[in-house]
């Protein structure tokens, strides 16, 4: 946690894998899992929530939980980003192609099959956030590679859905894994912070200067966090702290 002068620091909140709609869940039950992120990020005093792949579990879910589910993030005091993962890939029939965002809404799905960046103007710094979509869930997909490079005068956020590997590691075989996610691709990007999805478990992947985990998916099955508390600050150190489960 900054202490002194928290004012610098610019927090968000990342969260991925939440799996809306799994085993015929409820448009109820799914709202309740999503108001509780909602709630542990206003909670800690993020003003973004980034939801890094797999919010759906499927694309065949019904409209009815996803309609609510982009209503009520479209109406959170958030500003929220939301990257289709491979569970949701952003295929002909996606979710994501079926909904019409309510205008002024301040939801933003990450749909350009090449990557795009949404700029946020906050105080005390503007915010770039950029992330590429998963389409093919393949191993010719690198879901970082090619990255456009960081504005220097702006805080630089990247989310991605996809396996990390340490292709520095020469014992590591990682041909053939889908949507690899390369130790070096993420030294190269130098981002304040690369927010992460496809794992169950939370992760720290930092690689050379770019801050990078996965959040988890926010499950008590698996004893995982609803999310991570991400401090960040131009030119300072990145904090990154998991955030419990709310009760109940
Ligand atoms: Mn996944």
């Amino acid at each position: 946690m900054p202490t002194g002068d928290t004012h610098d620091y610019l927090r968000l909140f990342h969260t991925s894998d939440l799996h809306l709609g799994y085993g015929g869940e409820s448009v109820s039950a799914a709202q309740s899992k999503l108001g509780q992120i909602v709630s542990a990020a206003i909670q800690a005093e993020c003003i973004i929530l980034i939801v890094a792949g797999d919010m759906f579990d499927n694309n065949r879910v019904s409209m009815d939980l996803v309609r609510s589910a982009c209503d009520l993030l479209g109406g959170s005091r958030l500003h929220v980003i939301v990257l289709p993962g491979n569970h949701d890939c952003l295929v002909e029939d996606s979710v994501y192609r079926k909904i019409d965002l309510v205008d002024g809404s301040d939801l933003h799905i990450l749909t350009e099959p090449d990557g795009e960046r949404v700029f946020l103007n906050e105080e005390p710094v503007g915010v770039e956030i950029w992330g590429r979509p998963v389409i093919q869930h393949q191993a010719s997909f690198h879901p970082v590679a090619g990255a456009p490079r960081r504005s220097p005068a702006l805080i630089s956020i990247g989310v991605a859905h996809g396996q990390f590997v340490n292709d520095q590691d020469e014992g590591h075989a990682w041909s053939g894994l889908a949507s690899p996610i390369l130790a070096s691709e993420v030294a190269a990007l130098d981002y304040d912070y690369l927010a992460l999805g496809h794992w169950d478990h939370s992760a720290n992947v930092s690689c050379g200067t770019t801050v990078a985990w996965y959040s988890g998916a926010p499950s008590q099955h698996f004893g995982c966090p609803s999310g991570l508390v991400v401090s960040v600050a131009l030119g300072r150190t990145t904090i990154v702290q998991s955030c419990p489960l709310p009760a109940g």
